[in-house]
């Protein structure tokens, strides 16, 4: 039976690839989501797909050298992940941080190939990144990395090979640096890189896309049980990108956002974050000191130390930073303070344990690689627009967000119903993006 065969899977990754916890859990995790397709269809059993969706289809790893302000050498790991082309070019962010390891973009690069997939537009999956920390770092030290980085890297990537994007620590600051050093090397003005300035290519609404995205599918997510963001109060973690874009959109449509967070703890502001104070939000990001206390001495508001946000009583919870930022604890505290909604911004926050907590109980509780998708999904609408060379309105690009966040919700409602788990978003997302990448790679032979 599919139970035993998914445990073989799991058991060889774990083997094959030691020392890569978060990998081992993005395969788990989709792995037993896919148990009654495997009963179903023994086909893609036989031909292999998931044995094969698990080897990343090339891994690039390379040495990256720069010279501080001191004058002094500084030498990094640079990576990209190519996970899938089954769909499309590979695409997917580049992180700079310093936990950044083989076994962190592989669980990243794989769940991209899902969520990909579920944008309904035609992208494979990869990641990239270094170890870089960009904390404290001068805008001239950036600039020298991020030209070193792409000195290699550019050998690897094109706009129908593989299209970079942000992720976190990287913005529009670093695909700037980015994008300048590949045109310089490869003497081509494309659209390699997604997340480009305004004036270059860039979009209207992709800063704010995953945020927005993310409200989006949330407010899809409530309406199933009656319910809107109108007067419900809101837990955001992070304080980056998608954390900033998330607290605009749940404010336009009616929410109070209460908490934002950061590696120094949580500030709560019981007057809600709204107006100037969101855009604050971007000051401390762009202060390269990974800290919110200022916020608090900024606005009048309370500072928490050490603690995650999650532990205040809220209707809706929105987890924006990192990877496994809400642990089994966390969910029991929600789940009990009567959180009625939890959807991810950040790429899987939750632990195993944690999600097991929200499946027994009654939350509606989604995860990243669907709430989080209109992200690279507005990276997608970029790549159609640098292809016409045209440029659609803030409005335009809304709508076709919007639209797609809709339609994802909508295949993971139909897809977890059809295969035995209604309400399951986890088995919804997964299934409905393996079948997509499945029939593609059923399609194209054994590569
Ligand atoms: P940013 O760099 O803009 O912000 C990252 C945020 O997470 C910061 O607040 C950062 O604080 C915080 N953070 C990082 N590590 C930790 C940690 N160990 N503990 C607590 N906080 C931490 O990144 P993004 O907003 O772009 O990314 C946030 C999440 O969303 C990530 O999981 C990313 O993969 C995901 N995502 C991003 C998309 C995008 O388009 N940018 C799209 C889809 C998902 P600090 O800088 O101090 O570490
Ligand atoms: O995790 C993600 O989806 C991103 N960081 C965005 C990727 C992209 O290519 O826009």
């Amino acid at each position: 039976m599919s139970n035993e065969y998914i445990r073989r899977i799991i058991t060889d990754v774990k083997a094959k690839n030691p020392a890569e916890p978060e990998f081992h859990q993005a395969v788990e995790e989709v792995a037993e989501s896919l148990s009654p397709v495997f009963d179903k269809h023994p086909e893609y059993k036989d031909a292999k797909i998931m044995e094969r969706m698990v080897e990343p289809e090339r891994v690039i790893l390379f040495r990256v050298p720069w010279i501080d302000d001191q004058g002094k050498i500084q030498v990094n790991r640079g990576y990209r992940i190519q996970m899938s082309s089954a769909i499309g070019p590979y695409k997917g962010g580049l992180r700079f941080h310093p936990s950044v390891n083989l076994g962190i973009l592989k669980f990243l690069a794989f769940e991209q190939v899902y969520k990909n997939s579920l944008t309904t537009l035609p992208m494979g999956g990869g990641k990239g990144g270094s170890d870089f920390d960009p904390k404290g770092k001068s805008d001239n030290e950036v600039m020298r990395f991020c030209q070193s980085f792409m000195t290699e890297l550019s050998r690897y990537i094109g706009p129908d090979t593989d299209v970079p994007a942000g992720d976190i620590g990287v913005g529009g600051r670093e695909i700037g640096f980015l994008f300048g050093q590949y045109k310089r090397l490869r003497s081509e003005f494309t659209g390699v890189l997604t997340g480009k300035g305004l004036n270059w290519g860039g979009s209207l609404i992709r800063p704010e896309a995953t945020g927005f995205g993310l409200v989006y599918f949330a407010q899809e997510m409530l309406k199933t049980k009656g319910q809107s963001f109108d007067g419900k109060t809101v837990a955001v973690s992070g304080f980056g990108n998608v954390a900033w874009g998330a607290v605009i959109k749940a404010t336009d449509l009616g929410g109070k956002v209460v908490t934002i967070s950061g590696p120094d703890g949580y500030i709560y502001d019981k007057d809600g974050i709204k107006g100037e104070k969101i855009n604050y939000l971007l000051k401390l990001r762009a202060s390269n000191r990974d800290i919110v206390e200022p916020y608090a001495k900024e606005f009048g508001a309370q500072f928490v130390p050490g603690k995650k946000p999650w532990q205040q009583k809220v209707d809706i919870a929105l987890p924006c930073a990192t990877q496994n930022e809400l642990d089994e604890n966390d969910a029991k505290e929600l789940v009990k303070n009567g959180c009625l909604c939890v959807a991810e911004g950040a790429n899987m926050p939750t632990t195993l344990n944690g999600y097991k907590v929200f499946r027994e109980s009654k939350i509606l509780y989604a995860p990243g690689k669907a709430a989080n998708a209109g992200g690279v999904a507005t990276s997608g609408l970029e790549m159609s627009q640098n292809s016409m060379r045209m440029g659609w309105s803030r409005e335009e690009v809304d709508q076709h967000l919007h639209r797609i966040m809709v339609r994802i919700h909508e295949n993971c409602v139909t897809t977890a119903a059809r295969f035995g788990t209604p309400g399951n978003y986890v088995n919804g997302a997964n299934i409905a993006g393996f079948l997509k990448v499945a029939d593609a790679m059923m399609d194209q032979g054994v590569v």
